[in-house]
């Protein structure tokens, strides 16, 4: 079963529902911005809480999805620590309304754009994809996302833009972990113009139908799904399109650690563990990691005639 029926959803994932909404409903009632945007005024209106009647993409997997409590209390999101349980304890002090993004580099016209004005451009649409983090740990998770290469060509990069880069907000009045030198703030990812254009690469905005919570990188974060889980940057403030490849806060920070590219790779080994497994949130026993997440017939064609031992 790919999308479980209310029935099916224990209920300590309910109870964890319910405190969520709860919460938006609070969010809701301190602002009058979510009225004016429903009422078609556009304030940098935030994404809808819900999504009904959301397109299910043929790119989904179909395998059963992990709970929303796991998917909403394991995270990595290092701006509110280093802890699994740090940023679902900690984002709630993120401000994700109003939300713009500034889209600079190698376009025809730098601008600005809010979420609001993605919605518009593209619908959102629910993709079951698994993620997988360099720590061997994975989830399926059903991911309510913008396909990014309308968004991407509407931007209008010039022919010199080869790569994309991602920056994340940078704000310590909001994200504590930024106070602390882990990595070189704001975090920043990069993706090759093919691979940002690949019809698997999206912005999610939610998941399980719902709004993305600010742990999972509110309001817009990339996913791209046969990639190792660092790729897919949260809450992004920044698009900007280049010549040259970006820097990346994982390669800066460890570069014969984190490459580039970092396609999900069992054959070549982390400098410190195997890469051949992988356990499933909330499995016990680990399973066997599949060459580019499983997404291979996919996307393989993009690495044709790189080495990717070297090209990590
Ligand atoms: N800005 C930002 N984006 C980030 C991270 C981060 O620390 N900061 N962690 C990455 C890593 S290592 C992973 S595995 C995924 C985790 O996404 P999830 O918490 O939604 O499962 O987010 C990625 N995006
Ligand atoms: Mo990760």
């Amino acid at each position: 079963m790919i999308i479980r029926r209310p029935t099916d959803i224990r209920s300590s994932e309910i109870t964890e529902e319910a405190l969520y909404r709860d919460r938006r409903r609070f969010l809701t009632a301190s602002g009058a911005i979510i009225g004016a945007a429903w009422s078609g005024i556009s304030l940098a209106a935030p994404v809808p809480t819900t999504f009904p009647n959301l397109r299910k993409s043929p790119l989904s997997a179909t395998e059963k999805v992990n709970s929303w409590q796991d998917a909403t209390t394991y995270n990595n999101y290092y701006e509110f620590g280093t802890g699994k349980a740090d940023p679902a304890h900690s984002a709630h002090t993120l401000v994700t309304t109003p939300w713009s993004i500034q889209v600079d580099g190698e376009v025809k016209r730098p601008r600005t754009v809010d979420v609001d004005t993605l919605m518009r451009w593209s619908a959102p649409e629910e993709r079951i994809y698994r993620l997988r983090c360099v720590e061997a740990w994975s989830m399926v998770i059903p991911w309510v996302g913008l396909p990014l290469a309308p968004i991407l060509k509407r931007l209008e990069p010039n022919s010199r833009a080869k790569y994309v880069e991602f920056t994340t907000l940078n704000d310590p009045k909001q994200m504590p972990g930024v106070r602390y030198p882990v990595l070189d703030w704001p975090y920043v990812e990069g993706l090759r113009m093919d691979e940002a254009m690949h019809p698997l690469t999206i912005l999610a905005v939610g998941l399980y139908g719902k709004a993305l919570p600010n742990q999972n990188g509110a309001p817009l974060r990339l996913i791209v799904p046969w990639k190792y889980g660092f790729k897919s940057i949260k809450s992004i403030v920044r698009i900007r399109f280049t010549e040259q490849a970006p820097a990346t806060s994982w390669n800066k920070a460890a570069p014969n650690e984190y490459g580039f590219f970092a396609n999900v790779n069992p054959a070549v080994d982390h400098p410190r563990w195997s890469q051949a497994k992988e356990r499933r949130l909330g499995e016990f026993l680990k399973r066997e990691t599949l060459p580019f997440n499983g997404y291979a017939d996919q996307v393989a064609q993009l690495y044709r005639g790189m080495d990717l031992r070297k090209l990590y």
